[in-house]
């Protein structure tokens, strides 16, 4: 895969050097390259922003710049192979970034990025951009940064470790909390390891029972007791059909119940503070 990221802070992109995504690239798999807007302005103080039509507060980011940044964004890449980019432009106006879109980002061979800074880009950029190619308006969540490239970073990890080879193990991916499958929807539940006691704190008997059957019934109680407590709303919306006896008693036991269309909500009887 080959990542263009165009930004007026390169230095806000130096994590992509490290750790599994720096692990990518010099394993071959991840192709990023870091470009400064600012190198495409057009006057002696590199301006890239200008004041909002309509009036309002703080600036928007200029077309000149964008388009030129862009034009040779592609053409470069064109002519070192590479083929069907799809534009990622972070902004808390855009659709959820989520595990489905991570995962389908990870099956396009082209991503570029354009994080903003400012009040955001002229929206006649991306509208041009996208009579030639996808474009996501992604958010990474309900909160507002002060520009685009913390969300890059956070998009980067999410798609790099979704390659082929970069995680090693394909089950790493399965349990994986929001990954699609059995364990769909339900949060991962608590963790152990090494040593078996710590300031007076032990490990559940189960997960010293190597009783495998028993082990992974009660990971499944555990990631509904999270689920139910931090994220009811993943249980409202799951398909029934994904819980099983054991599922539906567990759930029963923490208070919730199936409803008229079989989905499960909180049963108003068992609420506890
Ligand atoms: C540019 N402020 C780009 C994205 N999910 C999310 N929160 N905040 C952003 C974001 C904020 C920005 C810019 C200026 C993205």
């Amino acid at each position: 895969m080959r990542i263009d990221v165009v930004t007026i802070f390169p230095e806000y992109l130096e994590p992509l050097n490290v750790s599994l995504v720096g692990k990518a690239r010099a394993a071959g798999r991840l192709d990023v390259r870091v470009h400064d807007l600012r190198g495409w302005a057009h006057d002696r103080h590199n301006t890239v922003d200008d004041t909002p039509y309509g009036g309002g507060p703080g600036m928007v980011m200029m077309t000149g710049p964008w388009g030129e940044a862009l034009d040779q964004t592609l053409a470069d890449g064109y002519e070192a192979g590479a083929r069907q980019p799809v534009l990622v432009v972070p902004t808390p106006s855009g659709r959820p970034f989520t595990q489905a879109v991570a995962a389908e980002l990870s099956a396009r061979p082209w991503l570029i990025f354009t994080p903003a800074r400012y009040e955001g880009i002229d929206t006649r950029v991306t509208a041009e951009y996208a009579t030639r190619m996808p474009v996501h308006e992604v958010s990474i969540g309900d909160y507002v940064l002060a520009g685009g490239e913390a969300a890059v970073l956070v998009i980067t990890e999410a798609v790099a470790r979704l390659l082929p080879g970069v995680l090693g193990n394909a089950q790493s991916h399965a349990d994986d909390s929001f990954a699609p499958g059995p364990m769909a929807s339900l949060l991962e539940g608590p963790v152990y390891t090494k040593p078996p006691a710590w300031r007076g704190r032990g490990i559940p008997d189960v997960l010293l029972s190597g009783h495998h059957g028993k082990i992974a019934r009660w990971r499944r109680d555990e990631a509904f007791r999270r689920t139910v407590e931090h994220r009811p709303d993943l249980i409202e919306q799951a398909d029934p059909a994904a819980f099983d006896k054991k599922d539906r008693e567990m759930l029963s036991i923490l208070g919730w119940q199936a409803g008229p269309d079989g989905r499960f909500g909180r049963n108003p009887d068992a609420m506890e503070e």
